[in-house]
């Protein structure tokens, strides 16, 4: 078995100290972190996820495996964040109102400071009134809002509409989010993962 697949079997058995070492390992080898992340640790969060739609896993083991792909992310995010220090632009990231899902959002901050913007990471469950907030403290250039669930995807929509009166640029995305929702709901950019959301980050800044 490949380190890779080592390390996506540990973050499917939860196992946070294995996926750690195993981490550490691939970095000590010389492997890109983001390939670690690409290659090792999503893998294994999207069987997971397989499993957890087929009601074959429950909550709590979701969670387990969670907290394990955390384990590796932390390794790596350093690295990701030393990659590039100049200041791009500020990000304001949230996962939307009603919704708990960090995992992507994370992904998605960590990849952005890696590309070298400051990156304002103001949680979860965040009402569109705390992203208004947000802006009018830390004037950024993009907002990003992250929904996992259809039932909070709608919460895009109403922080956009709230949104409408600064000058920022929003960028959405997440597993329902598609760029046809993107556009209904005048989002500026719609990103399917967290190495897309960098190259939109870059074109929403240039235009
Ligand atoms: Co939840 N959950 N969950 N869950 N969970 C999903 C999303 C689900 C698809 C599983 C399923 O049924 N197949 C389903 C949603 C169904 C739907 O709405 N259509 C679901 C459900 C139903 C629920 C609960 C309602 C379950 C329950 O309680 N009965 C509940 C809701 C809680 C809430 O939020 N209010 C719930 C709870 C949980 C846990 C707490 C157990 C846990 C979250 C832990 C955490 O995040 N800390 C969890 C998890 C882990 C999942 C799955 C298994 C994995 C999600 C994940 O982390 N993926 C998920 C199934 C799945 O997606 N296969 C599922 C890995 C991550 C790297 O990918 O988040 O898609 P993702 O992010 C990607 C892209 O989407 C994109 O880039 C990322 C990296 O490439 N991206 C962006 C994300 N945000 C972006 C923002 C951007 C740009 C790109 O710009 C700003």
């Amino acid at each position: 078995m490949s380190l890779f697949q080592e390390m996506s079997e540990a973050v499917i058995s939860g196992s946070a100290k294995k996926v750690k070492e195993l981490s550490e390992q691939a970095l000590a080898q010389g492997n890109d972190p983001q390939n670690i992340i690409n290659d090792g640790l999503i893998p294994g969060m999207n069987i997971v996820g397989a499993r957890f739609k087929a009601n074959e896993i429950y909550v709590p083991e979701v969670l387990i495996s969670a907290r394990a792909m955390h384990a590796g992310l932390n390794v790596v995010k350093p690295l990701l964040s030393a990659a590039d220090t100049t200041n791009k632009g500020t990000v304001v990231v949230g996962t939307v109102k009603g919704d708990l899902h960090d995992i992507g959002k994370n992904l998605v901050c960590m990849m952005l400071e890696g590309a070298g913007y400051k990156v304002i990471d103001i949680g979860i469950d965040v009402a569109p009134e705390q992203f208004v907030k947000a802006v009018e403290e830390n004037k950024p250039q993009i907002v990003g809002l992250s929904a996992l669930l259809t039932t909070t995807m709608i919460n895009m929509r109403n922080t956009i509409d709230l949104l409408k009166s600064y000058p920022v640029k929003v960028m959405v995305g997440g597993a329902p989010v598609t760029e046809k929702y993107a556009q209904e709901i005048g989002a500026h950019a719609y990103a399917a993962d967290a190495a897309s959301a960098v190259d939109r980050a870059n074109e929403l800044v240039a235009s």
